[in-house]
């Protein structure tokens, strides 16, 4: 049976996870994109494996859904717009709801300075690293880049990433079954 990767896609709200996810799938850039309002299923492959990528809405009032919807993820992926650095603090508050979640305890994490194109980025990317913490996330695997649609700055490494991730997760899926073997013996 084909292996199932679901990944929990998420940040806040024109942080540019939509346009990032489709620019993934279909390499095209939509100036006009509009908010997203449900989750929404996105079917990637990467080299013949497929993942299924729930992109989150990130408005306010879409939040609390995100509880529901990071269960049984194998992989998180973060968007931080590194543009706007008067929403950093806000930005980490939802990061960290969802790494403190018990459902996602040793789940993977990658987190995307988006938005690089912009000088603006560029500029707060020392701040969004402080901000964020990120050398504090124990306990799992936490790899970041930077991404941007405009320039294509990190979208084959975050490809790259994804995919490796996998090993990751087919690691701990094979431990899981050792364990369990383990566990009948006794
Ligand atoms: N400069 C720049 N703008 C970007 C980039 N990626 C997305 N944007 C813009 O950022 C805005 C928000 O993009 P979305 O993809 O809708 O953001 P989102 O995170 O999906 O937002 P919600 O669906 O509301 O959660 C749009 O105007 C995009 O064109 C990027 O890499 N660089
Ligand atoms: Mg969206």
């Amino acid at each position: 049976m084909e292996q199932k990767i679901k990944v929990f896609l998420f940040g806040l709200d024109n942080a540019g996870k939509t346009s990032l996810l489709k620019y993934l799938k279909e390499e095209k850039v939509d100036e006009n994109q509009s908010p997203t309002r449900e989750f929404d299923v996105i079917k990637l492959a990467i080299e013949n494996q497929k993942f299924f990528i729930w992109d989150a809405p990130g408005q306010v009032k879409y939040r609390e859904q995100w509880e529901r919807g990071v269960l049984d993820s194998d992989l998180l992926i973060f968007v931080l717009d590194t543009a706007d650095n008067e929403r950093f603090d806000e930005a980490k508050m939802e990061l960290d709801i969802i790494l403190n979640n018990f459902d996602t305890i040793g789940i993977p994490i990658i987190i995307c300075f988006h938005k690089i194109d912009l000088e603006a980025a560029k500029d707060n990317l020392n701040e969004a690293f402080k901000v964020l913490e990120l050398a504090e996330i124990k306990e799992r695997k936490a790899n970041w880049l930077k991404t941007s649609v405009i320039s294509e700055e990190g979208i084959e490494d975050l490809e790259a990433m994804i995919y490796f991730s996998l090993i990751l997760i087919e690691t701990q899926m094979n431990l899981d079954s050792v364990q369990n073997k383990y566990n009948d013996l006794e």
